[in-house]
């Protein structure tokens, strides 16, 4: 197979998109929202399919063959990617959908196609840490053959500290939807707390009284349902980094070679909080915190970057 160009990147509105993605930006921006449609927001690389699937098996009920019906990305059609060699893209799946839609999205809250707030649309936003989404995406750069080239680790993390990669910088990101959760219906929740909570759930299943699932009680609260306990139970198994990264549904094996070469780096890594220590020198760490405080240290936004 003919290997794929790797795209650049283009300005929207001073925010770098895909090329694919800026050039298909007036029907995007089109895109007309329906009152029942719920969002899934994430900057890339924050755990999205974790949550996608945690979504997933709350509206089936903690059914897992429901769920094994398709791949993740075509249950929840990605909106905002239009890439060359994949058809039908996820805004062709989302138009023709039956309601109600569940949608993906790596969009900052500038370029939100404007009938989401129109229609008031629930969105969740998740959210994690901007060490660890550096070298997801880094990693991802590397296996994923649409994204620019990400040259060498230090050249990367300059470029992601700058905002100078797709859908723009990780601060205005997770900055600009907890602002507009003040506005709007967003449930905002963190990779970190849910990785926590799966941690609590080894130590449940061996004697401790924690609540193992409440994380994921926060969003069937927040699309109005009640599950029992044991099908709250059956997600939280379900979506465990080793039972995802085995599911060939949610392990993103069904995109081909050429383009999600998972012999450089597997979509399900490494699932951890923490794993920047491995990638970081002394000084890029302090880099990175000193921008933190400098971009967020006046919101009342606080990321974990270790359990
Ligand atoms: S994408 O391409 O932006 O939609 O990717 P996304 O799904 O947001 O991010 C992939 C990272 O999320 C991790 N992940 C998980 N961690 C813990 N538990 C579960 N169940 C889980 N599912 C996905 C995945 O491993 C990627 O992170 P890294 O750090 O690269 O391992």
């Amino acid at each position: 197979m003919e290997p794929i160009k790797r795209t650049e990147l283009v300005d929207v509105d001073g925010i770098p998109c895909l090329k694919d993605t800026a050039d298909n930006w007036q029907r995007l921006w089109a895109f007309k929202a329906r009152p029942d449609d719920l969002l899934i927001c994430t900057y890339p690389k924050a755990g999205t399919s974790w949550i996608q699937e945690i979504v997933s098996m709350i509206q089936h009920r903690g059914d897992p063959q429901k769920c094994d019906q398709a791949p993740i990305h075509q249950r929840i059609p990605f909106i905002d990617l239009f890439p060359p060699k994949r058809f039908p893209h996820g805004l062709d799946e989302a138009e023709v959908m039956p309601s109600p839609r569940t949608l993906k999205s790596h969009l900052p809250v500038p370029l939100l196609p404007p009938s989401f707030w129109e229609q008031n649309c629930k969105i969740i936003y998740f959210a994690r840490n901007a060490k660890d989404s550096a070298v997801s995406y880094f990693h991802f750069h590397r296996m994923n053959k649409e994204l620019p080239e990400p040259g060498n680790w230090d050249e990367f993390l300059e470029n992601f500290l700058m905002g100078k990669i797709a859908w723009g910088s990780w601060f205005d990101h997770v900055r600009g939807w907890w602002e507009a959760k003040e506005r709007y219906q967003i449930l905002y929740l963190f990779y970190e707390d849910m990785k926590e909570q799966q941690e609590k759930d080894r130590k449940y299943n061996s004697g401790s009284q924690m609540d193992p699932a409440r994380e994921i009680r926060k969003v069937a609260q927040f699309l109005g349902l009640q599950l029992p306990d044991q099908v709250v139970n059956q997600i939280v198994q379900h979506t465990m980094f080793e039972n995802m990264k085995v599911n060939p549904m949610t392990n993103y094996s069904s995109i081909p070679s050429f383009i999600f070469d998972q012999t450089v780096s597997t979509f399900m890594r490494k699932g951890t909080v923490g794993d920047w220590k491995e990638h970081f020198t002394a000084a890029q760490s302090e880099w990175f915190d000193d921008a933190c405080l400098r971009l967020l240290g006046d919101s009342s936004l606080v990321f974990r970057t270790e359990l």
